[in-house]
């Protein structure tokens, strides 16, 4: 039985992926912050099954101390100030945990189960305003954010601890996912809950900021596997995971208010500056060849499936919550 150490467990991906690992026989630990109101929304289902490790990126002997009683064959660094509208708020936070995170990570595996596997968190964030319109592996990178530039820190640091010392990293530069787990702050879940709610007359708008920033946006359910895959090839590397498809923030938003029957949409949406960055990514939409050739990694579920899938996610759990 192969054991794999999650940090990040609580969150969207760290969630699927326990699932995943544990759908294949995994015995699963997760690195988990002591917060005074627990986080296991998306781990309940499956708690018994995990066990839990109290630790945080900022800490490296709670890193030490978790990898020394994991003893993981894989250890999958999912864990990070994520959001990057708040890494100009919190610009030392995300350096911190994002960036330095990654580094303590590596060191506690390197002294204390150094034939580990490491899975580095990349993202597509590092291109910033990229010099290509479609992003690959080859991609010259310029972050654009507090954010973009932690986890260029943390890309570079797993490269050169894999060059240095021999590891077994790889770093996944992942470009959008989202689903029903999706944190409430980031577009897409901001939208399909919005958009429930107006369906359900439980409000009558949706305040964004840009209308016209385009991503790559992707399950993932789907992502999580891709994860898995590339600890499981002859040598690490490092690849993209993506749909190669792009859509604005506006088609996720037309797209939600159709999934609902509403098409007047226009009416519901009011931009606020407050949700605008100081510096924005215009254009993401990534080439994941090499991932498809490597890992035989595609995804299955596409831009349409993925808008409804998690407007009825909303729809179903604000029904529930206010008993319609
Ligand atoms: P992103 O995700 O920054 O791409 O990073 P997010 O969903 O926050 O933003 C996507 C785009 O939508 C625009 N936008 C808004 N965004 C938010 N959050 N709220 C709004 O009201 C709003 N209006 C417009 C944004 O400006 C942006 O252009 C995500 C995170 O998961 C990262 O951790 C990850 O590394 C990358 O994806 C890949």
């Amino acid at each position: 039985m192969k054991t794999a150490l999650i940090t990040g467990i609580t969150g969207q991906d760290g969630s699927y992926l326990a699932e995943f690992l544990l759908s294949k026989g995994y015995k699963v630990y997760g690195l988990v912050r002591r917060l005074s109101t627990p986080n296991y929304i998306y781990l309940e289902h499956f708690l018994p099954k995990i066990t839990l490790i109290e630790g945080d990126l900022r800490d490296q002997a709670s890193l030490n101390h978790a990898v020394k009683l994991s003893q993981p064959d894989e250890v999958y660094n999912l864990a990070a100030q994520s959001f990057v509208a708040t890494s100009w708020k919190q610009p030392e936070v995300t350096s911190e945990v994002t960036g330095l995170g990654a580094l303590k990570v590596l060191e506690a595996v390197r002294h204390f189960a150094p034939h580990a596997r490491v899975y580095q968190a990349s993202s597509s964030e590092m291109y910033g305003n990229a010099t290509e319109n479609i992003q690959d592996e080859q991609t010259k990178f310029r972050p654009r954010s507090p954010y973009a530039i932690a986890k260029l820190y943390a890309h570079w640091i797993s490269i050169n601890y894999r060059e240095s010392y021999g590891m077994y990293v790889c770093c996944g530069i992942l470009f959008n996912h989202e689903s029903p787990r999706r944190g409430i702050e980031f577009v897409t879940r901001k939208i399909t809950d919005g958009v429930a709610k107006i369906k359900l007359g439980l409000a009558n708008e949706l305040v964004l900021g840009s209308l016209d920033a385009q991503r790559d946006w992707g399950f993932a359910g789907d992502y999580v596997q891709a994860m898995w895959a590339m600890l499981q090839q002859d040598k690490p590397e490092d690849y993209v995971i993506s749909t190669g498809e792009t859509h604005s923030v506006q088609d996720f938003v037309q797209e939600s208010f159709a999934a609902v029957g509403i098409s007047n949409w226009q009416n519901y949406i009011r931009q606020d500056p407050q949700f605008m960055r100081p510096a924005e990514l215009f254009l993401l939409q990534g080439n994941s060849a090499r991932a498809h050739n490597k890992l035989g990694w595609k995804p299955a579920v596409n831009f349409k499936s993925l808008v409804t899938m998690m407007v009825n996610a909303d729809l179903e759990r604000l029904k529930e919550k206010h008993r319609l």
